[in-house]
């Protein structure tokens, strides 16, 4: 399918907030920030930030028992074309804009509903969890996709070291908010910080993954440095990047899309070819590089490991 067909999220919002007349002068602010030379613009792809113990942990072991259908994606073509709506409504831009992000030091608060709240630093992740690569399928809402190997860990390993209570029902996670570095988040209409979340069975699934780094390396400042959320079975919205807090709750929050547009992102979001967006078909999908196009799978593809839990 084209492209064009699939209208992504950003042209749809500035339309709306045309009409709604009420956002002009803040978009042309934010355009003329980054557009018009209040400082140059960063070069893209600033080379990877390596600790010390990611130096020792890469290339990570890579679990066998998650393959592809497809070719992997290029590393070139995944890290050109990126939702990060923080730096950019643009899908070319977050790898420039995103390299002004400073991602040491950082810490990803975990707290709420836990007997053990706790904070970590990326690099303790190294120490303390299980880390190894995957290699997942990746769809966007908007009808492209990748396949990329991902290193991380199972975000059931982080849960069951700070032991949430029995009245947890769901976990909620939260991007940095810095609007004078991400200078998208000086759109005052939408609901920054950015925030996702999931029912605790979804996060607790097998394949629910944080993932570090991409390719064999930590994450490129546009994929979302230095930790990210992966669920694979799940439109990519849900896959949220640049992590600084995940909070257990005892019910459903309020989650950036589903708040801003909730009739065309919803809460659940899983993968379904039958159950198109309300602007466009969700039945085949576009691969990013090679531009191959491939039939929409149930759950994209992981039905065996997910689909019990929507029974
Ligand atoms: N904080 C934050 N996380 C985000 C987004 C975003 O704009 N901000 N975009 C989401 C969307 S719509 C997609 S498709 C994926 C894109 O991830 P990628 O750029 O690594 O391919 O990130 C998701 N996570
Ligand atoms: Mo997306």
């Amino acid at each position: 399918m084209a492209e064009s067909e699939a209208t992504p999220e950003s042209v749809y919002m500035n339309r709306r907030d045309f009409i709604k007349g009420t956002s002009l002068a803040t978009l042309a602010t934010t355009a003329s920030l980054y557009g018009c030379g209040i400082g140059p613009t960063p070069e893209p792809n600033a080379p990877v930030e390596w600790s010390a113990i990611e130096e020792k942990s890469y290339p990570a072991k890579r679990n066998a028992s998650y393959t592809l259908d497809r070719k992997l994606t290029k590393e070139d073509a995944a890290a050109s074309f990126n939702n990060f709506f923080e730096f950019s409504e643009l899908k070319s831009d977050p790898r420039f804009h995103a390299q002004t992000l400073a991602i040491r030091p950082w810490t990803v608060e975990v707290t709420g509903l836990v007997n053990k709240p706790r904070t970590f630093d990326p690099d303790d992740f190294f120490k303390l969890m299980p880390v190894e690569e995957r290699l997942y399928r990746f769809r966007c809402v908007e009808a492209w996709a990748m396949a990329v190997p991902w290193t991380g860990f199972p975000l059931k390993a982080l849960l069951d070291m700070v032991e949430p209570q029995s009245s947890a029902t769901h976990i909620a996670m939260t991007t940095f908010y810095k609007p004078f570095t991400a200078q998208g988040q000086l759109a005052f209409w939408r609901p920054w910080p950015y925030t996702e979340a999931l029912t605790i069975e979804e996060a607790e699934n097998e394949l629910t993954f944080i993932a570090l780094g991409m390719y064999g390396h930590p994450l490129r400042k546009q994929h979302g440095a230095p930790v990210r959320l992966v669920v694979p079975w799940k439109y990519g919205f849900k896959s949220i990047k640049s992590i600084v807090k995940i909070e257990l709750l005892d019910h459903q929050p309020m989650t950036f899309w589903n708040t801003v547009l909730p009739l065309e992102y919803s809460f659940e979001a899983n993968v379904d070819p039958t159950v198109n967006h309300p602007r466009w078909s969700q039945a085949k999908e576009k691969m990013l590089g090679t531009g191959t196009i491939h039939k929409t799978l149930p759950f994209n593809g992981y039905e065996k490991q997910v689909a019990h839990l929507y029974i």
